[in-house]
């Protein structure tokens, strides 16, 4: 019989890692929820990622961590051959295994081998990474436990930000994108930056190469005491909270969603005036940059700042080399009003709006030779078409000395960017490299457009999947009561828009709200709260205008 399918082996680790009566769900980036909750998950998840590797005849990998969320949840993603995240028809397939039981789970198996028509004689290959919460490593041992039990071999890259397991994947499966390792992942970003750098280094009145850095006392901040040793003659970094040891401190007042989500310096970064300030959250997939002006008020620039900063400068550069190439941009829900304006109006970019999920960009962006796609939360990256990277190729050999020079400045930007997901370090090389080519500090940039003010909220529901949504989750399906309500109170404010979903990362629904004034924005992310909480389910403490 086949060895790689032995069923007492697998239902040996269903026995040992039971599944709690809860049923969970594949979420925005896999499955996320408290960390003790999670040993039967990531078992599961380890055959099913087992499988997929099988299937494709590829890497696949598996990174552990609950990414900007508290250090007490913990969650697992499932990363594609190609760097990208799990397709979605095998987000069905990894559920119905996760939520089986010890005698459906033969069953769930044996037809997605039918159904995806898997030669089971494959040995599957997975690459494994975790972050730095204390239940990681753990259930990253588990994890291994679900692979083994279909035969299928680990290579560990252990601790490590979730991009740089994106990276090793690709580049195992596809060696034409770099060595498949955590060396050869910094080699190939850090080496195009001091190239790229070379190329822009005159004299700077605005720039200053100084950052005050905010690791969310996570694993971007290891990432970021190594890089600051390789490219400190270059940027200054200034390490905070990088308290890895502590662990109820990770993304604990700190980090790049907390920065957005509340609009206020993080704990330990000095309120400096005009200094560049800048957060990764607890795997470094995200980035915000921020500063404070001399009247001590705060200004953020989040991915929507980034996505336009880099069309911009990539717009110019095409035009430079003589490209002819399609780029756009895409966003979700949560982009400023105003940066979508700037975008088509002031760039005339292309631009599209997709639901929340990193996966889904990504998706959206692959239809341009240049996709750039960022949530306003700091989760993005660039994507490049082949024909745009082979036409890069014809013209560096061309004789027009500006032709050739813009292609140089290209093709090491695309060396520059990790294409496989969202990547905080790849982002922050890519902004201080726009920043030092313009000579701007953080006030210039922030001159290219005036946002509209806004509040983000959270209400606590019964089950959140009560609420859902369509047109790009910006307006709501059920309960139907409260879309109706939902229109009649924005359309009270001016510039008013807002727009309630689930939170496919944490037990609770997510309120946006946008208004011509700060004050008018919060009161109206407050008033959609309370329409939430009345009529969508809400338990705890109601919401109140007073
Ligand atoms: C994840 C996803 C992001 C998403 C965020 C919040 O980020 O990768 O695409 O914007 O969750 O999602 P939700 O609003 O559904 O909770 P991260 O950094 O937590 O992995």
């Amino acid at each position: 019989s086949d060895q790689r399918l032995n069923f007492s082996k697998i239902l040996a680790g269903f026995k040992k890692y039971p599944k709690p009566n809860r049923d969970l769900e594949y979420g925005t980036a896999g499955f996320r929820t408290k960390a003790d909750l999670l040993d039967h998950v990531v078992f599961r998840v380890g055959v099913v990622a087992c499988l997929r590797s099988m299937q494709k005849k590829k890497a696949i990998g598996l990174m552990i961590t609950a990414s900007h969320n508290i250090h007490s949840d913990n969650g697992v993603k499932i990363v594609d051959p190609l760097g990208d995240m799990l397709e979605q028809s095998w987000e069905k397939f990894v559920t119905d295994v996760v939520n089986s039981g010890e005698d459906s789970f033969e069953e769930k198996i044996m037809s997605i081998i039918r159904s995806n028509e898997i030669d089971t004689s494959i040995d599957g290959c997975l690459f494994l990474g975790w972050d730095t919460r204390p239940s990681s490593e753990h259930l990253a041992s588990i994890a291994c436990e679900g692979v083994s039990s279909l035969n299928g071999t680990v290579t560990k890259i252990g601790l490590c930000t979730t991009p740089v397991l994106h990276y090793v994947v690709r580049c195992h499966n596809d060696p034409a994108y770099g060595k498949a390792s955590v060396d050869g992942y910094y080699d190939k970003l850090l080496t195009s930056f001091e190239k790229l750098w070379a190329k822009f280094d005159h004299i700077k009145k605005c720039y200053s190469p100084h950052i005050y850095f905010d690791g969310a006392n996570g694993v971007g901040a290891i990432t970021m005491e190594y890089v600051s040793g390789k490219i400190g003659d270059k940027i200054e970094i200034d390490l905070h909270n990088d308290d890895i040891k502590t662990p109820d401190k990770l993304n604990h007042c700190c980090g790049a969603d907390f920065v957005k989500t509340q609009q206020k310096l993080p704990l330990s970064i000095p309120a400096k005036p005009c200094a560049r300030l800048v957060s990764f959250d607890g795997d470094a997939d995200r980035i915000m940059y921020y500063f404070v002006d001399p009247e001590n008020q705060f200004h953020l620039l989040d991915g929507d700042r980034m996505a336009t900063l880099i069309a911009m400068f990539l717009r110019q550069i095409i035009q430079e080399a003589e490209l002819d190439v399609s780029l756009g941009i895409v966003q979700t829900a949560y982009a400023n009003g105003s940066s979508t304006k700037f975008i088509t109006e002031t760039l005339k970019v292309d631009v599209s709006c997709v639901k929340t999920g990193v996966k889904y960009l990504h998706h959206e962006a692959l239809k341009y030779d240049i996709g750039i796609y960022f949530e306003a939360n700091g989760h993005g990256t660039v994507i490049f078409s082949q024909r745009l990277k082979d036409e890069i190729k014809l013209k560096l050999v061309s004789d027009n000395e500006k032709i050739t020079s813009a292609a140089t400045t290209l093709s090491l930007f695309v060396d520059m960017v990790n294409e496989t997901v969202g990547d905080a370090l790849s982002d922050l090389l890519i902004v201080e490299t726009i920043l030092h080519a313009k000579d701007w500090d953080l006030s210039e940039w922030e001159k290219l457009y005036d946002v509209l003010p806004y509040q983000m909220a959270k209400v606590t529901v019964k089950n959140r999947n009560a609420i859902t949504t369509t047109d790009a989750e910006r307006r709501c399906v059920t309960p139907v009561e409260l879309q109706p309500k939902i229109d009649e109170m924005v359309s009270s404010f001016k510039f008013g828009r807002a727009f309630v979903r689930p939170s496919g990362t944490e037990d609770i629904v997510r309120v946006y709200a946008e208004a011509v004034t700060q004050a008018e924005a919060n009161e109206l992310a407050l008033r959609i709260s309370i329409l939430v909480y009345d009529l969508a389910g809400g338990i705890g403490e109601r919401p109140s205008l007073f």
